[in-house]
């Protein structure tokens, strides 16, 4: 399996899947700045290998897929550092979700700040069922910086995101769940298949469409209405341009399995 080494990041690919594995396990896989840069450099990689559909962020160990920002290095910023580190997340967590491949949060334990920020940043959130999620940053005498005031509220409605960003009480997975934080949840002897089945899922449909599908969503959702459905039909109109297109529908109407080639 090939295997690339960051500091604080393992970058493996295997069977069409890029996986991220956020490696500080004696922090809990705390963020700092050489975190997130490496991930954002991971993310890269995967985005340009042409054998890679799908990208995986985990984190390594059993009890954390991030705690949040690192506290310890955070504590020492000045405010315009604070606003500096602030945009520099946002920024970084906007490439991710601005990817063209789609990205999974494989959840295995806390999410918390800008832990849970980092998953909000992901397409899909799959979560064992050990996992808790929150925005604990009020706690801290904090907001949330990394894109949680927003993202949030647009993934599980503005009243839910109030509650958990006011209260910085955790919600556990089945919970998060409920309220659409997150799409599926597995106990911990099934999580691994689990995060399997999606990948194949999504490794057997057109890699073009899924990207349109993406950009169509990721992007129009930061537009107006009236601009996002002009970019919808944009995007629906170039499919028709792909063999993907030709083989998906040919395939239906023969009454098989398409087989795309991504062109
Ligand atoms: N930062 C740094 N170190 C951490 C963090 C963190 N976020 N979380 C855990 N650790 C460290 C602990 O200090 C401890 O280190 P050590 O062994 O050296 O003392 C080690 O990880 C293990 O942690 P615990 O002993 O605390 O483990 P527990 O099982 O007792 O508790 C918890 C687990 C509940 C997850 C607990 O560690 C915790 O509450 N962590 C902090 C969670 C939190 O508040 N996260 C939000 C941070 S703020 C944030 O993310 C803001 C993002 C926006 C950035 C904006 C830029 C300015």
């Amino acid at each position: 399996m090939p295997r690339k080494a960051f500091d604080s990041l393992i970058y493996e690919t295997r069977d069409g899947a890029a996986w991220l594995t956020v490696n500080r396990p004696d922090k809990l896989n705390a963020l700092n700045r050489a975190v997130v840069e490496q991930i954002v450099a991971a993310q890269e990689l995967a985005v340009n290998d042409p054998d890679v559909g799908v990208v995986v962020l985990t984190g390594a160990g059993e009890k954390a897929f991030v705690a949040g920002a690192d506290i310890e290095e955070m504590s020492a910023l000045g405010a315009t550092e604070a606003q500096a580190f602030s945009r520099f997340l946002q920024e970084s967590l906007d490439r991710l979700e601005h990817s063209p491949k789609p990205v999974i949060a494989a959840v295995n334990g806390f999410a918390l700040g800008g832990g849970c920020e980092l998953a909000l940043a992901c397409h899909l959130r799959l979560a064992v069922d050990t996992a808790r999620f929150g925005q604990p940053e009020v706690n801290l005498g904090l907001t949330p910086g990394a894109g949680g005031t927003q993202r949030l509220q647009r993934i599980v409605g503005r009243g839910r995101a109030l509650e958990l960003i006011l209260t910085g009480d955790p919600i556990d997975a089945a919970e998060a769940w409920r309220i659409g934080l997150v799409n599926r949840v597995a106990p911990a002897e099934t999580f691994g298949e689990c995060v399997d089945h999606c990948i194949k899922t999504l490794l057997g449909k057109s890699p073009i469409a899924l990207s349109r599908a993406l950009e169509a969503v990721i992007s129009g959702g930061e537009c107006a209405q009236p601009e996002a459905l002009r970019l919808e039909a944009s995007l629906f109109g170039l499919c028709f341009a792909t063999e993907d297109m030709r083989e998906g529908t040919r395939a239906f109407l023969e009454k098989r399995k398409p087989a795309f080639s991504g062109r």
